[in-house]
């Protein structure tokens, strides 16, 4: 049993992870990185989980890595640092994964937020790269993701100012796809997460995969990778069942075959 998150199923094919360390805000230490990498492994493997909602509590959805254990790593102690593992395997989920974002989003929290493929934000939500304040730099994809997601300007802004953007401001540049009252931010995401729990397994895998190469590769290259992927569903029972049902008139029952 994790120590540092609660894991519940949601709804039909909807598993909720929550961040639990309020003394610290939520704040990622080894054991609570470890532990939900350990989960989304489990995810991973379960075919009856079919996407992952990631919450942390209405003060925080999580402020950062854990400062107090950064200051025990020297320069050494970061070249063998666990967490980058721990981020490896988090990153390498490739099921849905929506995140509801409350409160603080910082540092390694606001990389975290980053890592789900669609966020929602309860109107209380403060997303911010604020290392800078303590001399270092993101640490977890947070220079790299968050251009992506807002722009150069404003991620400049973000981690050379340390300075953090609300909700309605995260909606406007695109960081988060929903705004919500923050009470309706975890209902809303697993909504969302729900509606594709119910959608074929491989389609939405290789939707999600060829999405994420949209951000890391040319237009020719994304496009024959989509090409691929759509030619490669033709050989899928869930095709047939989706197309089938469409014609039918009735709801068509995936099994991700
Ligand atoms: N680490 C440890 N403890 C934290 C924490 C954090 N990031 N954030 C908050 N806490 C603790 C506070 O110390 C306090 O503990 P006690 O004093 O009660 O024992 C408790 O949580 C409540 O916090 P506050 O009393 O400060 O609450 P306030 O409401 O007054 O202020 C705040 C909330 C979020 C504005 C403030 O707590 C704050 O500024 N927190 C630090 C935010 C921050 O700087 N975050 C960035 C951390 S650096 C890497 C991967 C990732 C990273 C680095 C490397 N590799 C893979 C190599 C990421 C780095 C970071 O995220």
């Amino acid at each position: 049993m994790p120590h540092t998150l609660a894991v519940t199923t949601a709804a039909t094919g909807v598993r909720l992870i929550t961040l639990q360390r309020p003394q610290a805000l939520n704040a990622l230490n080894t054991e609570l990185l470890a532990e939900l990498a350990d989960q989304l492994d489990l995810a991973a493997a379960d075919h009856a989980v079919r996407a992952v909602v990631i919450t942390g509590s209405r003060k925080a959805f999580a402020a950062g890595a854990d400062i107090n254990e950064m200051a025990e790593r020297d320069l050494v102690g970061i070249l063998d640092d666990p967490r980058v593992a721990c981020w490896q395997r988090i990153s390498a989920f490739a099921k849905p994964l929506v995140a509801a974002v409350n409160g603080f989003c910082l540092g390694g929290g606001c990389e975290l937020a980053m890592h789900a493929d669609i966020l929602v934000a309860g109107e209380d939500a403060r997303f911010g790269q604020p290392e800078i304040n303590l001399g270092i730099m993101p640490g977890a994809g947070g220079t790299q993701r968050l251009l992506r997601a807002v722009g150069k300007s404003l991620a400049m802004q973000m981690v050379l100012t340390g300075q953090p953007i609300d909700a309605r401001h995260a909606l406007r540049a695109g960081l988060v796809s929903e705004v919500t009252q923050p009470e309706l931010t975890v209902e809303r995401a697993v909504a969302i997460a729900r509606l594709i729990a119910e959608k074929a397994p491989l389609a939405v895998r290789l939707a999600k995969e060829a999405l994420l190469k949209a951000q890391d590769t040319d237009l020719a290259s994304g496009l024959r990778f989509e090409r691929h992927a759509f030619t490669l569903l033709a050989g899928t029972a869930d095709r047939d069942e989706g197309i089938r049902a469409f014609q039918d008139k009735r709801t068509p029952t995936f099994k991700g075959r």
